[in-house]
């Protein structure tokens, strides 16, 4: 069997993970884990971790390690058979510590986007909450202002995009990537990113990862 491909892509809130990791997934066929989608599943579905996590989101806080560990890796246990690119998380040392005893990384994307566009990227952000479609006042605006394209609902902002949690996850942010890009950077897997747009950045990853991935095992992954 060839061997699988395993991916980490870091960032701020705002900083474009999202948006690259869904172009990876289609361009290279790796499965797209998103802590942050995996929470918001988790506070839909009510689970004891979604009770508990949604206090925290709602304040732009960090979830608590140990809550997060024991949601993400028993996910990437069942994923023992795919590559993936898991986006989001690790966002702590302890986290990226746990993560190294489940799994060997081949490759950190970390984003390094200025403070002014992720605040102003993040203040235009509204999404459709039961379909999750995610527009940008700016980028990508809905045909009517504040309503759902397609159901014709009204549009919210996450809790956690709101202008007082906005500022608290972005300060907070840089102090605890700090020991996480450390880390991956000592391991010789980091290449990080500088820009302001998604746009200028995407090609570099992309031949990153063109020069990374196996061709057998992209072909292998986009089959399945
Ligand atoms: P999430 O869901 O992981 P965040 O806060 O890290 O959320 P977010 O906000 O989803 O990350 P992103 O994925 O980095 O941002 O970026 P994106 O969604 O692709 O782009 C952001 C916006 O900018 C979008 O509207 C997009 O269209 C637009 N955009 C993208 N590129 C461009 C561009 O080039 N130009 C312009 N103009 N716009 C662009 O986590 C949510 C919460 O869950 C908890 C935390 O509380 C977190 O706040 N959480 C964890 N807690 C502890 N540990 C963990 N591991 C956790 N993971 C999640």
């Amino acid at each position: 069997m060839a061997k699988l491909f395993r991916a980490v892509i870091l960032g701020p809130p705002g900083s474009g993970k999202g948006t690259i990791s869904e172009r990876v997934a289609s361009s290279f066929g790796l499965q797209h884990l998103s802590s942050g989608d995996f929470l918001r599943e988790n506070i839909a579905a009510k689970t004891e971790a979604g009770v508990l996590a949604k206090t925290y989101i709602e304040k732009g806080a960090l979830v608590p390690d140990h809550v997060m560990t024991r949601l993400m890796l028993p996910r990437l246990v069942e994923m023992t058979r795919h590559s993936w690119l898991l986006d989001g998380f690790p966002r702590t040392l302890a986290q990226a510590e746990a993560l190294n005893s489940a799994c060997e990384l081949d490759v950190v994307i970390s984003l390094n986007i200025p403070l002014e566009t992720l605040k102003d990227r993040l203040r235009h952000r509204w999404i459709h909450p039961a379909s999750g479609r995610v527009y940008n006042m700016r980028f990508n605006p809905p045909r009517v202002q504040g309503v759902d394209d397609i159901s014709g609902e009204p549009l919210i902002q996450h809790e956690d995009d709101k202008p007082e949690a906005l500022v608290a996850r972005l300060r907070h942010y840089k102090d605890v990537a700090k020991p996480v890009i450390d880390l991956y950077r000592a391991k010789g897997i980091l290449h990080m990113f500088s820009d302001t747009e998604t746009d200028r950045i995407w090609p570099y990853v992309s031949s990153l990862l063109s020069a990374k991935i196996p061709t057998d095992l992209a072909d292998a992954q986009r089959a399945t």
